[in-house]
This record gives structure tokens, C-alpha cells and sequence, in this order.
């Protein structure tokens, strides 16, 4: 799906602002939604949940519901006009007029509809926006439906959620260790098109001697109009630009390979990301796609990107901050890019959720390379259930990674897709194998560039697992000397050696997706204990020393970029403190040691 961009032929307006809302229930509204009454207000885009100082708003259950007045321009009349959602979290109704116009399931990629037929250009309609945020089994991510929440609400006397509605108000036991934050997260937008339209566009680049490659197919759309797909009547031409916007290549059909002469790559920070435009047009219509060229290839044990073996210097992120909560936060979002520069990091797994499509444009320009992860996380119920017999969550799960590869698949910086995070392949490993292989496969044939692909994979018994050991890059998430061999790093780094020695012998590229301790900023100890920044310190400078022996390993991701929310637990002092930096940004030891160490680590080369 493209993105909204507005030029010389197409408008968007940006309906972010102040909207009136309301708490729903458990209840979901129907095929008819009337006018609410009795509303509060509340910013778009942004997390509801800590809008205002109410438990009623931060651990809510169930519906909510946001409306407001939509204007359709009479000097739009004759477009095609489109309302698009960039992410409302976890499920959506949509009602014009108080009429059910659309429904969307899962927090995190865009939807949209057109308008016409429903609202005519020089009038005016009533949007309510209707958002569902329980997670359960058939939801990604995963909430629990009974008592073995993942932190905190372990009760064990508590055995369903159904159960505990006798005395517990119902809430969402989250299967994962983020704060389920929900609402309209991101922009909602207005935007049109002439009748027939650039609907989409794939940009393949490739390398040839010093020649981009680039293979591209352009999708047109048709509004009322009938597109006939000939050329005569809608000729779609492509044109390439270089960054000065000079034309470097053109072409004169739908699909097809295009060269450009002596190209300039994309290179990961510090390196060049030269990023060229390519501009379509057909009929009246006209939209731009910026792209790199640069290649991504597995290679025995190392990761290639332009043929030169990368190594990941870099973190587990998300998008979290106070009051906006999973909100777009443009300024953040540049904060944060600045702060990756200043660690002298390359990359980050967008865990573990898509983020919004401005971090990656942002991340093209930039120069920072991404793992692009779906919703998957939390796939798992311990030895008593199978989740791949017993979750209702296939179909969703290909649906999410249709919608994700189809959203991101130009983006230079995306370079592997990640299908889920710490799902079970421990307990049901026959079953986690059928399961996730198929979907390793399908998201090979979904990517025109064909990405390696990934999932990462829990701490668990490595032996017994047979998924993570057949991805194209094995990616662990390790917490030795934290949640295991607590505090006792020489006991950690040899259960880390005896891991990494079964690695060794699957010859493939290994990185570590996650690994790290919780630090509370200001606590210092003279002997490093667990939650003081020395502690933090000494546990990445003990375990970078091993990865640094081992010539397979491909990169470090900490865990995490800053700290963030989590649901509260006897587990979690005001979040998840495994920041480098705190939540509001400032760096904690750990960050200045980063800093040194990747300051010295190429890129390229590292490990030869
Ligand atoms: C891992 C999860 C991550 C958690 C982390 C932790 O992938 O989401 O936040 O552990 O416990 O298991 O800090």
C-alpha cells in the first residue's frame, strides 16, 4: 500500500488534532453506531491510556470510541478520495455516518477505504472510530486467556479470565513485555487520486558491474473508470531521478528492468545511503517512490549488503514515550535517529511490531539499517498446550505479513524480515517447525527482493528447537546472567560458550537479537550488583568478549534502545529498565561503553 503524498495532482489532509472520545465496554458496537454524547477529549495520534490520570483509562478493556466531523472539499469533486488509517490499535471499526463502513483487525499496518459513494465533495459526515484493545489467543500479539501471564497478573488462583470476572474487573493479560498501549496510533488521512491511479509499485535494485539494476512493476488502480491495462488509452512512464533530481533512466511500460549507469549504492551510516526517485506517472496521475540501490544476500556464515559482510552494531527498540505512549512521535523519532548516530550503532529490529512508515523513510535517509518485525510475538502456553493446534492465529499471522512485505518491500533499510519474536519451539517442536517453515517460505515468495528471512528465537533448549537452526540468519535472544545464572557472569559466559559452540556446528550466521540487565539510572555500586548501571556495564563487556572469539557471529542487539513501559508486576520497577538510555533519553553508563566499543567496529569487515 503506498503511502499518503501529496503533489501537483494528488491532496492530503492530515485529521490529526483534537477528537472527542468516549470509554466503551466489552461490547462492541454493531452494524450501526449513533452520534456519542457526553465526550472527552483526546489527541490523535496518540495512546489514549495515559491521556489522562485515570485507571479507567490506563487499564482499560474493550471498546473506545473516538469521533469527529470529516470535510470533503468541494473542489475535490471528481477524485478519487481515500480516508487512510496508518495503525489503530489492536482492532478497528470504522462508522460514516453511522453506518459500519469497515473493520480491521491488528494494531500496527495501515487500512484505508474510499469515500465516494459514502460522502460527496462539498459535505460533511461524522467518523467514529471504534477501537478494540483485548489481545487474546486469535489476537498478534498474544494475550493470555488464562492464569500464566507473562509478568505480574500470575495469580494462581485465578484459572481463566472468564473465571476471575466473578471478582477482578476483566483485564488483558498480555503475552508479552510491553504496556498494551492502544488507540489510533498513528495519522489518519484524507487523500486523493485522479480516477485512474498509481495503486502500486515494487522496485527491485540490484547490481551490475558499476550499473544499478532495477526491476519494477507499477500496479494501476481505477476508480469508477474502467482500466483497460492499454497502454494507449492510461501510457504509464517511469523516470528515473538521482538526488540532484536529475533523470538518470526512463521507460514507457507497466513493468519491466530498467538500468541506471554508474549508480551510487546505499550505504549503511556512516557510508552514503544514495537514495534516487523513481517518478511515476500514468494518465493524470503522478506519484513518487524514493529507493536504494543495494543488495542483501546470505552468504555461508555472513550477511552481505552491496557483497560486503555487515556486521549489526545496534538494539531492540520500540516505540514508547511518555504521555504519546505507542504514538507517532516525529520529534522522537529524529531523537532517536541522532542518538543511533551518537552510539555509533548501524542498525535495530523494529520489535515487535511494524513501526510507522516515517522511521523508515527517516532510516533510508539516514542510513540505518532495520529488521523489520511483524506482530508475532507471544506465541506460546508452556508444555500444557500447543499453540500452533490450539491458537486461532494463521490466518492473521499471513495476513500481517502480506500487509507488512507489501508496505515495506521498497525500503532500502529493510534488509530481513522478522515473522515473530520468542515464540514456543521448545515444547512442540514438530508442530512450531510446520508452522513457522510455511510461513518462512510463503514470506520468500511475498518479497520481490526476496530478503532473508527470519524469527527470533526464546531462550530455550536449543537442542530440542528445529525452526530457529533453519532461518536464513539465527537470531537468539539470550539472558544469561540475567533471568538465568543470575548475577553470576562467569557462569553466564560459560553457558553462553557452550551455546555458542552448538551454533558453531549449524554453520550459519548467529547474531544475538537480545541481550541485557536491567539498570536503574543512578544506582552505582563499587561492586557491580544486578540493577546498578557498573552491573549493566559488566555484563555486555563479559559477553561481547565471547561473541567477539566466535567468526559465524554476525552482529549484537541489546535489549533495549531505552527503557520503556511494561504492565505492572513484581517483576518491573515503573517499567522495563534494560535501557542504554532512560526512558526520556539520557544515556546510562552502558551507553557510553556502547558508544566506545562500536566507535572502534567497522561496519564491513569486522569479523574478515
Ligand atoms: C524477552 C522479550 C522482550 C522482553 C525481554 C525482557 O523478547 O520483549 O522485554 O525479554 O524481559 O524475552 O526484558
Amino acid at each position: 500500500m503506498l503511502y499518503p503524498r501529496e503533489n501537483e495532482v494528488r491532496m492530503v489532509s492530515d485529521l490529526s488534532g483534537i477528537w472527542e472520545f468516549k470509554l466503551g465496554d466489552e461490547t462492541g458496537p454493531g452494524a450501526r453506531c449513533p452520534a456519542l454524547t457526553g465526550t472527552e477529549v483526546i489527541a490523535v495520534p496518540a495512546s489514549y491510556n495515559d491521556q489522562k490520570d485515570d485507571r479507567a483509562y490506563r487499564e482499560h478493556y474493550g471498546w473506545v470510541y473516538y469521533q469527529r466531523i470529516l470535510t470533503i472539499p468541494k473542489y475535490w469533486e471528481g477524485q478519487r478520495v481515500v480516508l487512510r488509517f496508518d495503525a489503530v490499535t489492536h482492532q478497528a471499526r470504522i462508522y460514516v455516518d453511522d453506518k459500519l463502513v469497515m473493520e480491521h483487525k491488528g494494531g500496527f499496518l495501515p487500512f484505508e477505504l474510499e469515500l465516494n459513494g459514502l460522502v460527496s465533495a462539498g459535505s460533511s459526515a461524522r467518523l467514529v472510530v471504534a477501537v478494540d484493545n483485548r489481545v487474546n489467543h486469535s489476537t498478534l500479539p498474544v494475550g493470555n486467556e488464562s492464569s500464566t501471564a507473562f509478568f505480574g497478573s500470575d495469580n494462581p488462583g485465578v484459572p481463566s479470565v472468564e473465571a476471575a470476572k466473578q471478582w477482578r474487573n476483566p483485564r488483558n493479560l498480555p503475552n508479552f513485555d510491553f504496556f498494551n498501549y492502544a488507540g489510533i496510533h498513528r495519522p489518519v488521512r484524507l487523500y486523493t487520486t485522479p480516477e485512474v491511479y498509481v495503486k502500486d509499485i515494487t522496485l527491485v535494485p540490484d547490481i551490475s558491474g558499476t550499473d544499478g539494476i532495477v526491476k519494477y512493476e507499477i500496479e494501476i488502480g481505477a476508480g469508477k473508470e474502467v482500466y483497460d491495462g492499454k497502454q494507449e488509452k492510461f501510457p504509464v512512464q517511469l523516470t528515473i531521478l538521482d538526488a540532484e533530481r536529475k533523470v538518470v533512466a526512463s521507460a514507457g511500460q507497466a513493468a519491466g528492468t530498467i538500468a541506471i549507469p554508474d549508480a551510487r549504492l546505499w550505504w549503511p551510516w556512516p557510508g552514503e545511503p544514495y537514495l534516487y526517485t523513481a517518478v511515476i506517472t500514468c494518465g493524470e496521475d503522478r506519484y513518487e517512490q524514493q529507493f536504494g540501490i543495494r543488495t542483501v544476500k546470505v552468504q555461508d556464515t555472513r550477511f552481505l549488503i552491496n557483497g560486503k559482510p555487515f556486521y549489526f552494531k545496534g538494539f531492540g527498540k520500540h516505540e514508547d514515550s511518555a504521555f504519546h505512549g505507542r504514538g507517532l512521535d516525529q520529534c522522537l523519532n529524529v531523537k532517536d535517529i541522532h542518538l543511533i548516530r551518537w552510539l555509533n550503532a548501524n542498525s535495530f529490529r523494529t520489535s515487535h511490531y511494524p513501526y510507522a512508515e516515517e522511521m523508515y523513510d527517516l532510516c533510508d535517509r539516514e542510513g540505518i539499517v532495520v529488521i523489520d518485525e511483524t506482530t508475532a510475538v507471544g506465541i506460546g502456553a508452556g508444555e500444557a498446550q500447543d499453540p500452533y493446534k490450539t491458537f486461532a492465529i494463521r490466518e492473521h499471522h499471513e495476513e500481517v505479513l502480506r500487509d507488512l512485505v507489501a508496505r515495506d518491500k521498497n525500503h532500502p533499510c529493510v534488509v530481513m524480515w522478522s515473522m515473530g519474536n520468542e515464540p514456543d519451539t521448545e515444547h512442540f517442536p514438530e508442530s512450531a517447525y510446520e508452522y513457522w517453515h510455511s510461513l518462512y517460505e510463503l514470506t520468500h515468495r511475498l518479497d520481490p527482493a526476496d530478503r532473508p528471512v527470519t524469527f527470533v528465537c526464546c531462550q530455550n533448549n536449543y537442542e530440542k528447537d528445529l525452526v530457529t537452526r533453519t532461518m536464513d540468519v539465527v537470531c537468539i535472544n539470550r539472558y544469561y546472567g540475567w533471568y538465568n545464572l543470575s548475577g553470576d557472569l562467569d557462569a553466564a559466559c560459560y553457558g553462553l560458550n557452550q551455546e555458542l559452540d552448538f551454533w558453531e556446528k549449524q554453520k550459519k550466521p548467529v547474531m544475538i537479537t537480545e541481550y541485557g540487565a536491567d539498570a536503574i539510572a543512578g544506582i552505582h555500586e563499587c561492586v557491580a550488583e544486578m540493577f546498578s548501571e557498573e552491573f549493566q556495564v559488566e555484563f555486555y563487556e563479559r559477553q561481547n568478549a565471547e561473541f567477539d572469539k566466535r567468526n559465524f557471529f554476525i552482529g549484537e542487539h541489546v535489549w533495549n534502545f531505552a527503557d520503556f513501559a511494561t504492565i505492572q508486576g513484581c517483576m518491573r520497577a515503573d517499567g522495563n529498565k534494560k535501557g542504554l538510555l532512560t526512558r526520556d533519553r539520557r544515556p546510562k553508563m552502558a551507553a557510553h561503553y556502547f558508544r566506545k566499543r562500536w566507535g572502534k567496529m567497522p561496519n564491513f569487515g569486522y569479523k574478515g
